[in-house]
């Protein structure tokens, strides 16, 4: 089992699509695991993009994710990194593909509601940002008895 950082950006919070967004990950059969909507400081957002620190749009991503509150998730099940990325779409709501959270509920190229880890070295980095010791729930749910094929010892 994977587990990957998702924020609904200020957005997707002030647009009030954070349950429709949720709701995809919950009937995909992903976990949430941790929740917490907070207002991020300059100084953890510099940290989250610093790969991005050069990039001409930084300075406006930064300003665009400390304006306003996000709800941080993490966000657990198999393969969950790639499949959420999946489910995100491509980085420009105009460009990516109907059926994903970004092709069907935005068109902006910045403003695009949701940000996803892109690599088991991203998650591990992130969920540690956003989310201290005991604010991620290892809780174990009823409904993944049917959700995963557990007939041969471990989750398929
Ligand atoms: P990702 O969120 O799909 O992983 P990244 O390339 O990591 O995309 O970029 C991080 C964020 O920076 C994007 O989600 C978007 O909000 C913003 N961004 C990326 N490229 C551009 C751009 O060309 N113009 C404006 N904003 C951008
Ligand atoms: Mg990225």
């Amino acid at each position: 089992m994977e587990t990957t950082l998702i924020i609904l950006k200020p957005d997707a919070v002030q647009r009030g699509i954070m349950g429709q967004i949720i709701t995809r990950f919950e009937n995909k059969g992903l976990q949430v695991v941790g929740a917490k909507l907070m207002k991020i400081s300059q100084q953890l957002a510099a940290t989250h993009y610093e790969a991005h620190s050069a990039r001409p749009f930084y300075a406006g991503l930064v300003k665009f994710m400390t304006s306003s509150p996000v709800l941080v998730l993490a966000i657990r099940g198999n393969k969950a990194i790639e499949v959420s990325r999946n489910m995100m779409g491509a980085t420009f709501g105009s460009k990516a593909a109907a059926g994903t959270i970004r092709g069907d509920f935005g068109v902006s190229n910045s403003f695009n509601l949701i940000h996803g880890s892109d690599s088991p070295e991203a998650a591990e980095r992130e969920l540690k940002l956003f989310f201290a010791a005991g604010e991620v729930q290892d809780w174990s749910r009823n409904a993944d008895a049917w959700i995963y094929d557990m007939s041969g010892g471990k989750a398929e």
